[in-house]
């Protein structure tokens, strides 16, 4: 075993891992994309590559609208107004702050909710409980290419008369209570980020079963106006480029190897860690398919030796580039820490897992031995904690 990178040894990787999916088509099939879009001398506006973005994720999803965005963001501030929604909506704190923000940005004062120790989506008990005369809608997240407590979820918002959407940007092509996500609750909005599973670069959509609801997206997603007319409160620019969608369509070709490849990963830091003791990989039970978009571990300071925090110092030293997601948990970050200071004593589960959840690297700069050689650092550095964590205190 070579001397850790924090010891005084040389990094045991050359180059920086990074977190998050990266996946890069080849030069020339990139070059090609590119090629017809000069050729046809058409970047944007609903070109003929997201027009057929848009046709190939209906049928994936199988749901009737699929409206392409530039970014998950946006699409998610388009759907809360979309959805008309008002006063307050529950949403969790343990979520990138993206989820919080889009509602901040249409005017509705978010209520933080707890999540589930299990799923980490929001916990149905403790929704059903904070729905009061205000609150008009449910911002539920699917995260790690797993899925939260959809079907109960659904069940508290029907009967206590509100709005139920996801925030699906980790869930492309996940399958939970029988069917793939995209058509659960009123809408569903996934995320094309760089880092994620279907890359646009930048890029994500909105899948709704509604017809009023797609109208009211198309029409705010383009400034002007695009498709029937329909009353809108706003418009905006969202829209995808061309140079966008052919990235994705490339991506969607390539969907089911690269979720293959994270399985294998994930599968190889599963048999490596399995062993050590404190770390534990999480599971999404809750999803009958994942696309393994993220390897998510719990770190147990007492019996690991270190903390979380300390363990990402090591890893770093090694080129292992880890990530807390999500850290700090939304409700202690600004603005939401001033304004909703009484929300920081009462979410314990947001709380604990902001402090023992990272994210390993995984997806294409990745693969099988990189991932076990990386579980088995995270051996080594357990063999070593009180020297560690000696070193990190001088
Ligand atoms: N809802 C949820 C639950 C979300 O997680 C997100 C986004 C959203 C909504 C909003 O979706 P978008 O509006 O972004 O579509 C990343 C992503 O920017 C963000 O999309 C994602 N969630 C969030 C969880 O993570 P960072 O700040 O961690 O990314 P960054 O730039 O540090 O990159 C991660 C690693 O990858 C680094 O080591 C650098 C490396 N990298 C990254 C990019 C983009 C590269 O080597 N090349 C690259 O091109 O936020």
């Amino acid at each position: 075993m070579s001397r850790l990178a924090i010891l005084g040894g040389s990094p045991r990787f050359s180059s920086e891992l990074p977190v998050g999916q990266l996946y890069f088509p080849s030069w020339d099939r990139y070059e090609a994309a590119m090629r017809g879009i000069f050729e046809r001398r058409f970047y944007t506006n609903q070109g003929p590559l997201t027009n057929a973005l848009e046709e190939k994720l209906r049928a994936f999803f199988g749901v009737k609208h699929v409206i392409v965005v530039a970014n998950a963001t946006l699409g998610l501030i388009m759907a809360a107004k979309a959805l008309n929604l008002q006063g307050k909506v529950i949403v969790p704190a343990f979520t990138f702050i993206a989820s919080v923000q889009s509602l901040t940005w249409a005017g509705i004062d978010p209520v933080f909710c707890d999540v589930d120790i299990e799923t980490h989506g929001l916990h149905p008990a403790s929704v059903n409980r904070l729905i009061d005369g205000e609150v008009s809608g449910i911002l539920a997240t699917n995260l790690w290419g797993g899925a939260c407590a959809i079907e109960e979820l659904q069940k508290i918002a029907l009967e206590r008369g509100v709005k139920l959407y996801f925030d699906s940007a980790h869930g492309f092509g996940v399958e939970a209570f029988g069917r793939r996500l995209g058509g659960f609750g009123e809408l569903e909005v996934f995320s094309f980020h760089a880092t994620k599973i279907l890359s646009a670069t930048e890029g994500g959509c909105i899948c709704t079963d509604d017809d009023n609801i797609a109208a009211r997206l198309r029409n705010m997603r383009s400034s002007y106006g695009a498709g029937p007319p329909v009353d809108v409160p706003l418009t905006s620019n969202a829209r995808m480029s061309e140079a966008q969608a052919a990235i994705a369509l490339m991506s969607l070709e390539d969907f089911e190897t690269n979720v293959e490849n994270n399985r294998l990963q994930s599968a190889a830091y599963s048999r490596t860690i399995a062993g050590i003791p404190g770390v534990s990989l999480v599971r999404v039970d809750a999803a009958s398919k994942s696309n393994f978009q993220y390897v998510v571990c719990r770190l147990d300071e007492d019996t690991f030796g270190m903390s979380r925090d300390q363990l990402l110092i090591a890893l770093k030293c090694e080129n292992v580039n880890v990530r807390r997601y999500f850290y700090p948990g939304v409700h202690r970050s600004i603005p939401y820490s001033e304004a909703f200071s009484q929300c920081n004593t009462f979410l314990p589960n947001t709380d604990k897992l902001c402090t023992e959840l990272f994210q390993l690297p995984v997806g294409a700069m990745v693969d099988v031995d990189i991932a076990a050689a990386i579980g088995e650092l995270i051996g080594d550095i357990s063999e070593h904690a009180g020297e560690i964590r000696g070193r990190l205190s001088r």
